[in-house]
């Protein structure tokens, strides 16, 4: 056949359906991040284990999400609560044995639920066998390590070698004097950096990588990227160069955002080595065909953020996170800010990546408390319905809010590192971190303990799973039949546009082959009669798919698409008819 009559041929098909790709397991699931101290406690230890995880992976089922990172399970001090390993290669005692997270992984596997482990490659614990090493003076741990010397000021006292601050604040340096020089740790004392300088860090590093796929884990939430590589120093004669002066005038002289990080952040070696463990993640995909995935932590630009998913050449994570929905707008945004946020990823992203939609996480107040509690619907249709890769942290499916942590009660090094009872809870990451709520027995069913490692959240006795299961309108009962949704090929395949209503209302269109979804969100406690008209192809006949818990509609109820009461905080799912 002549090309010029194909080629009419194959645009006529093009007109008719789209063409659907295949899509890959990642590429259409949930991911749920589990933070195991607070999920489910099986042994009344007041502490969240992997038993407890195994127990309830059901409940995942049911929420029909497909995959779950866990945040950090291995041996650790506890100093940053797991985020300081001591042994990347074991499972610390309180959350159970490497025995239980095989048996965590058969029963996943079981379920055909993906499991993710957290990757913490930026530092160790000050409480390693490698660190222990080093101060031994083991030439080979020594290295493992940013070592660099003090400097004498003028009263002859022994100083920090640069202006470095980490991130829970004070110097990023620590002087032992075992070495006689001090250690980096952009992160608390007990989490020294490693030192990816040194090819047998990352020869190390790429082994704990295949030590956890090997025993069949899904991939890797790649934690605190950013800081992975500091300056090369020998650009800078032998010395760290001190950060400039950030110029924020809310930042004090100790806190993190008192300098501008250009040599601890966002390094160009960072990117090369994410390419590289993508290349270790694929060394398993070439053996039996299936993706292992890589998620990066990085609070950055869209422009620095997206040189993680690859450099046009080289492969990097499938997802590095959107934070949008945590660190550009909260529950004062207008409409026009929601969509000025959620556009940025969209539009900066390379064609051929799928974006991913971040609300919360253990590091950040939850939905529920950021924006408000009427708005957790909305949010959650936002995180499943806009195209691309869905991540809810755990609870947020419920519309869980901060718990209350009083300065005796916290423990998160953030909140305990501003040494001040008034405002510790500013800083502190506890309050989302506060135990699951799962019915309204003691300690909302997360422990039979008598206290839990962190108190359970004021309320729990009416905002808890069995509640919400047991009634018709609930945000969990919401959230599954948004998960569902999913599954239509408009919410797989389809395109997007949002738009500003007015400045409380935001609304989105998703299109495939003919069919059409708006969702629409009131983000205030107000009324409003809106023209969804103005999207085309949306005319005639609505009808009410998915409604918020406040939302006097129900679902099958006919709308007309010219003229939609909207009450307060109302958000809808409608498909035309
Ligand atoms: C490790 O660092 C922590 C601070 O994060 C400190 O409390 C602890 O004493 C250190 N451990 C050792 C053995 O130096
Ligand atoms: C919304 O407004 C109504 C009527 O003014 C009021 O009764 C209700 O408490 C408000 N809801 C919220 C969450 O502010
Ligand atoms: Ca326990
Ligand atoms: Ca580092």
């Amino acid at each position: 056949m002549k090309l010029y009559f194909i080629l009419p041929l194959l645009f006529l098909l093009g007109q008719v359906q789209c063409q659907e790709r295949e899509l890959e397991w990642w590429e259409t699931t949930v991911f749920y991040q589990i933070y195991p101290r607070s999920f489910k406690d099986s042994d009344g230890d007041g502490i969240g284990d992997l038993n407890g995880i195994t127990e309830n992976l059901e409940y995942l089922k049911e929420l029909g999400v497909g995959a779950t990172w866990l945040s950090p399970i291995f041996k650790s001090p506890m100093y940053d609560f797991g985020y300081d390993i001591s042994d990347f290669y074991d499972i610390q005692d309180e959350y159970g044995t490497i025995e239980d997270f095989e048996r965590l992984l058969a029963k996943a596997n079981e379920l055909d639920i993906k499991i993710v482990l957290d990757f913490v490659p930026n530092h160790g614990s000050n409480e390693s066998v490698w660190f222990e090493e080093a101060l031994r003076g083991h030439e080979k741990y020594l290295d493992y390590f940013v070592w660099e010397d003090g400097v004498v000021d003028e009263n002859g006292v022994l100083q920090p070698p640069n202006n470095w601050i980490s991130v829970f604040r004070k110097s990023a340096w620590e002087y032992r004097e075992e070495v006689g020089k001090y250690y980096l740790h952009q992160f608390v004392i007990g989490q020294p950096d490693l030192n990816y300088r040194n090819p047998e860090v990352v020869n190390e590093m790429k082994n704990v990588i295949r030590f956890w796929l090997e025993k069949g884990v899904a991939g890797f939430r790649v934690d605190a990227i950013t800081h992975l590589f500091e300056v090369d120093k020998e650009l800078y004669g032998g010395k760290y160069p001190d950060e400039p002066l950030s110029g924020d005038l809310n930042a004090d002289p100790l806190s993190y955002n008192y300098l501008r990080h250009i040599y601890t952040s966002d390094q160009d070696e960072t990117f090369d080595m994410v390419y590289q463990w993508r290349e270790v993640l694929d060394e398993f995909k070439e053996r039996d065909g299936f993706s292992r995935v890589m998620m990066t932590e990085a609070y950055s630009s869209p422009q620095v953020t997206m040189r993680y998913f690859g450099d046009g050449e080289r492969e990097g994570a499938q997802m590095p996170f959107n934070f949008v929905l945590i660190s550009d707008v909260n529950g004062d945004s207008t409409a026009e800010e929601i969509k000025y946020a959620l556009d940025k990823f969209l539009t900066f992203k390379p064609i051929n990546k799928l974006a991913n939609w971040v609300a919360g996480n253990h590091d950040n107040n939850r939905v529920a408390s950021r924006f408000s509690p009427e708005l957790v619907d909305g949010i959650n249709m936002i995180v499943l319905l806009l195209p691309g890769i869905a991540v809810t942290y755990m609870g947020e499916e419920i519309g869980m809010v901060d718990g209350f942590v009083s300065w005796e009660d916290t423990v998160d090094p953030s909140g305990c590192n501003t040494d001040d009872p008034i405002n510790y809870w500013t800083a502190s990451r506890d309050p989302e971190r506060t135990p699951f709520q799962w019915n309204s027995d003691k300690n909302a069913g997360f422990s039979t303990a008598d206290k839990t490692w962190l108190p359970v959240a004021d309320g729990y006795e009416t905002l808890n799973v069995e509640v919400q299961k047991g009634v018709e309108r609930s945000h969990l009962n919401v959230y599954k039949t948004l998960v569902l949704l999913r599954a239509e090929s408009t919410f797989r395949y389809g395109r997007y546009e949002s738009v500003a209503l007015n400045s409380d209302i935001f609304a989105f269109r998703r299109w495939h082959n003919g069919v059409n979804y708006v969702i629409i969100i009131n983000l205030r406690n107000k009324s409003y009669n809106v023209d969804l008209t103005y999207f085309e192809n949306v005319v005639g006949n609505l009808e009410v798919v998915v409604s918020s818990i406040q939302s006097p509609k129900t679902a099958g109820q006919v709308l007309e698409a010219g003229a939609v009461d909207i009450t307060g905080y109302e958000s809808l799912v409608l498909r035309v008819v």
